[in-house]
């Protein structure tokens, strides 16, 4: 694995929009378990759930794959034969380190640099945005959706995780001021906390998790649970039965 860099990242720069360049690569690891609750758990569910649901000779995506932490949980739960894994992210800057935290993996994972939007999807058994699905157009959601589940074996499922909103005023606060003290916790000043903030606005889009669980509905998913929250942080199963 490529070595563990604090993310310090926002006590030098201001709140220019944020983007997955080199300097994010760099500390990402460090970055996404101290900036958002649960995500080691959602990594460790990620294998429990390809072990249930990978098929034999089938393909799992992992996209948005970053650093390649969930194709990496995806290699290591999967309990059936000639299964492949395809990591995709258009940023050039994770991908290098992707594909070198990757080389041990004890299941083939092929890593394509692109959107999101342009992957094709087919004969896929689990497929995976664990964090990804927030960084596309509003608009863009469902077709990338459609074209998912289309691609998808009869027993598959996706895994979505997600930062939300909330559609009651104080709820949304409530969630918002336990996620920037959970951040504190982990070590952020309030600087750097506000200034990543204004750095995600408009770059992150987060939707009540209603508004995702219709949408998936819309997409032709047979079944939708939520089986992971933590303040405003949530991931979702998506059935093709
Ligand atoms: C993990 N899933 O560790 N096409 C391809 N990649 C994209 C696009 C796009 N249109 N938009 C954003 N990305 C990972 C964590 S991080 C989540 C995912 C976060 C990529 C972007 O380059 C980044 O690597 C990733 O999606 C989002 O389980 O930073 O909150």
């Amino acid at each position: 694995m490529v070595e563990n860099v604090k993310d310090i990242l926002f006590t030098q720069k201001d709140a220019a929009p944020f983007a997955f360049d080199a300097d994010v690569s760099r500390v990402f690891e460090d970055m996404i378990q101290r900036s958002v609750p649960g995500y080691g758990l959602t990594l460790q569910m990620i294998s429990v759930i390809a072990g249930l649901y990978a098929q034999e000779n089938s393909k799992l995506y992992d996209l948005g794959c970053s650093l390649g932490a969930s194709s990496l949980a995806l290699a290591h739960g999967i309990k059936v034969d000639d299964c492949e894994i395809i990591g995709v992210d258009n940023s050039a800057a994770m991908l290098e380190k992707c594909r070198s935290n990757t080389q041990q993996s004890p299941v083939t994972i092929v890593l394509q640099q692109d959107d999101i939007q342009n992957t094709v999807i087919e004969d896929a058994s689990v497929v995976v945005l664990n964090f990804t699905l927030q960084f596309i157009a509003k608009e863009a959601r469902l077709l990338l959706l459609k074209r998912i589940y289309k691609g998808m074996r009869k027993g598959g499922v996706l895994v979505l995780s997600e930062k939300v909103c909330f559609v009651g005023a104080f709820e949304q606060q409530q969630h918002i001021a336990l996620h920037e003290s959970f951040k504190k916790a982990q070590g952020y000043s309030e600087l750097e906390v506000s200034r990543k903030r204004q750095s995600l606005e408009n770059v992150l889009i987060p939707e009540p998790i209603s508004a995702h669980h219709a949408r998936l509905k819309t997409a032709g998913f047979d079944e939708v649970q939520t089986w992971f929250q933590c303040f405003n942080f949530t991931s979702m199963l998506a059935y093709k039965r």
